[in-house]
């Protein structure tokens, strides 16, 4: 069987980006592939967490991963902290990555800019990324758009690992999906949405009540004009939400656009709210059930053991062939 891995980030309540660009496709192949996907909680800590906060949020994506429909008999689920191989892989890649190619990072530029002091763990991010996916030897990477700068960094690093020192790790593919790659903020069509967004109208968070739902999409950007029409170019924010349309009700965007034909964006955006309200009702049932249950720590105690095991092994062989000195 084929290897998928991913990763999401405890940096804040998850959003319909996350779900749509992500989680969805974890779900669909988890039956397919040897599947691991993680809680990155190492990856958070790149910019400031308060420690109750990214401990609760730990736990939320862990247990909306369940909510979605990952099967932690099938997919191992289980937090990036307790392997500790990511850590120890993400300092050996560091050392092999060029501060010319961290800087070059999209995500780093936004992150840091307008910033005085600028944490050094937001440059060597993708160090740390490319361990993630080299020590389970995944061959694919489902992930949203944001993301593909950093996994071609990663398949550069495995290749420069692999001419150094000989072949080590598998050179893994991203999988993007042909829609809802980018889910775009409510506020404006040209920005991704972020869960880490200072304003929360920007993002519906999958854990967002009916009522808050329906007035963040009232109140959501919208373009000139009336038309309903997909044209991310003159129109992106009407586009972005016939994507989410799309998206949370299963139909293809022609459909969207044929069924609003005529109509003007208050009754989109009214069908649209009970549309997201419906796709997220079995998901939020379904979170309460589990946060309440105390499973998610056998899960994650569970989803550690099996990745620990992979992870472990592709380490050492790592280490070895960099020539550090076995342990006996
Ligand atoms: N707006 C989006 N549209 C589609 N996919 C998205 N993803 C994120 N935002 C969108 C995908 O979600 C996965 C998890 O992302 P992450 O937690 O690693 O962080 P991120 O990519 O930096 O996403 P956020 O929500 O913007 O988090 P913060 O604000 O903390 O940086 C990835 O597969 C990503 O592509």
């Amino acid at each position: 069987k084929l290897r998928v891995l991913s990763g999401i980030q405890p940096s804040g309540k998850l959003t319909l980006g996350n779900y749509i660009g992500a989680i969805k496709n974890f779900v669909e192949l988890q039956n397919d592939y040897d599947s691991f996907f993680m809680v990155v909680d190492l990856h958070a800590i790149t910019v400031p967490q308060e420690p109750a906060a990214l401990r609760e949020q730990s736990e939320s994506v862990a247990a909306l991963f369940i909510a979605a429909g990952l099967d932690p008999a099938q997919a191992a689920i289980f937090m990036q902290s307790h392997v500790p191989a990511h850590a120890e892989l993400g300092w050996l890649l560091t050392t092999l990555s060029y501060m010319g190619e961290l800087e070059r990072m999209t995500q780093y530029k936004d992150k840091s800019e307008g910033k005085d002091a600028i944490g050094a763990g937001l440059l060597v991010y993708p160090s740390l990324m490319a361990a993630d996916i080299l020590l389970y030897n995944s061959n694919l990477v489902p992930v949203g758009d944001d993301q593909k700068q950093h996994l071609e960094l990663t398949r550069d690093l495995a290749g420069r690992f692999n001419y150094r020192y000989g072949d080590t790790f598998v050179v893994p593919e991203p999988l993007i999906p042909k829609v809802g790659a980018r889910i775009m903020s409510l506020d404006d069509g040209t920005k991704k949405m972020s869960k880490s967004s200072p304003n929360v109208g920007s993002y519906i968070a999958l854990l967002d009540s009916p009522e808050d739902i329906r007035k963040k999409i009232s109140r959501a950007k919208t373009d000139l004009g009336r038309e309903i029409i997909f044209d991310v170019q003159n129109k992106p924010e009407v586009s972005n939400l016939m994507t989410i349309f799309a998206q949370c009700s299963g139909q293809t965007i022609e459909q969207v656009q044929a069924a609003y034909d005529g109509q003007g964006y208050g009754a989109f955006k009214k069908d649209l709210a009970e549309v997201v309200v419906q796709a997220l009702e079995p998901l939020q049932k379904k979170y309460s059930e589990i946060r309440s249950s105390g499973e998610i720590q056998q899960i994650l105690r569970d989803g550690a053991e099996r990745a620990n095991a992979v992870a472990q092994s592709t380490l050492i062989k790592a280490k070895e062939a960099m020539g550090f000195l076995p342990q006996v």
